[in-house]
Parts: C-alpha cells; sequence; structure tokens
C-alpha cells in the first residue's frame, strides 16, 4: 500500500529555510516574520490525488495535484511565480519537480513513523521540514 499522507501535521523543525527565502527573492522584512513562523499542513489524499494546505498565522498556502500530471501553479502569497509543475511517486516518496525561471526547484516528501518530511530545494539551496502527525 502506498504512503498514507492523510492527516494534520504540525512543524517540528525548519532547517535552512531562510536560504530558500533568499533564493526566491523573498524581501528581508518579509524573510524576518516568514522564518519562526510554525506551519502546520493539512493533507487528503484520495489514491493519486491529493489536497494539500500549508497553514500558518501568516500567510496560507494551498495547492493540489494529481500523480504525473504536469499543471501550472501559482504560488500565490509565496514569490508569487508561475510555475509547471510534476508530482511524480519514487517508491514511497513524493517528488515534486516546478519548472520556471528558479532553476532546480522543488520538493520532496516522504513519512517515517508519524513525522512527515519534507525537503524544499530551489538552485543550490536545500531546506528541510519536518512535522509531526497531530491528527
Ligand atoms: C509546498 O508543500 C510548500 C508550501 O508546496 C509552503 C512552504 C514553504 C513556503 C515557501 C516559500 C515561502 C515564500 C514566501 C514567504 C511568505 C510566507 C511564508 C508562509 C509559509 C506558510 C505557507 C507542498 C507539499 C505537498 O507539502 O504535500
Amino acid at each position: 500500500m502506498p504512503a498514507d499522507y492523510n492527516g494534520r501535521w504540525e512543524m517540528v523543525s525548519n532547517d535552512k529555510f531562510e536560504d530558500i527565502l533568499k533564493a526566491i527573492d523573498i524581501d528581508f522584512a518579509t524573510r524576518k516574520i516568514a522564518s519562526h513562523l510554525s506551519q502546520t499542513k493539512e493533507i487528503v489524499q484520495d489514491g493519486d490525488k491529493f489536497e494539500t494546505k500549508t497553514l500558518s498565522t501568516f500567510r496560507n498556502y494551498e495547492v493540489n495535484f494529481t500523480i504525473g500530471e504536469e499543471f501550472e501553479e501559482h504560488t500565490k502569497g509565496l514569490d508569487n511565480r508561475k510555475v509547471m509543475t510534476t508530482v511524480t511517486r519514487d517508491g514511497d516518496k513524493l517528488v515534486c519537480v516546478q519548472k520556471g525561471e528558479k532553476d532546480n526547484r522543488g520538493w520532496k516528501q516522504w513519512l517515517e513513523g508519524d513525522m512527515l518530511h519534507l525537503e524544499i530545494h530551489v538552485l543550490d539551496k536545500v531546506c528541510h521540514q519536518v512535522f509531526k502527525k497531530s491528527q
């Protein structure tokens, strides 16, 4: 059975997030706010279909996708770019490629026990976020 990402996940660590913010040209003031946020993820998964919300006291971000289907993603409230996004599976990992202005942009997501790991990469920068299952 493929990994089950359903649920609510609370951030426990966010390593090198500011490197990502800089790489996507987020201004200083916004970086200072964004880098101190605790994020919560809500994921509804039905087979290959995912509805995801990343929530915080400052901004929220929603992205929905189906495995293997490319779509245009607008990173609204983040860096406000348009990218062509495809999420595929590599075993139990989800691998996202976001083609656009910034090279080597995307993320990988996987589970380890009741922890969800999200590695976000842009250019040569990598951020590692860990979330603990709460519901
Ligand atoms: C994602 O996960 C990542 C979503 O697509 C958001 C995570 C980090 C935000 C990235 C860049 C931040 C840009 C500007 C800073 C402004 C506000 C920060 C707000 C942070 C909370 C939204 C999808 C994946 C699918 O988990 O399962």
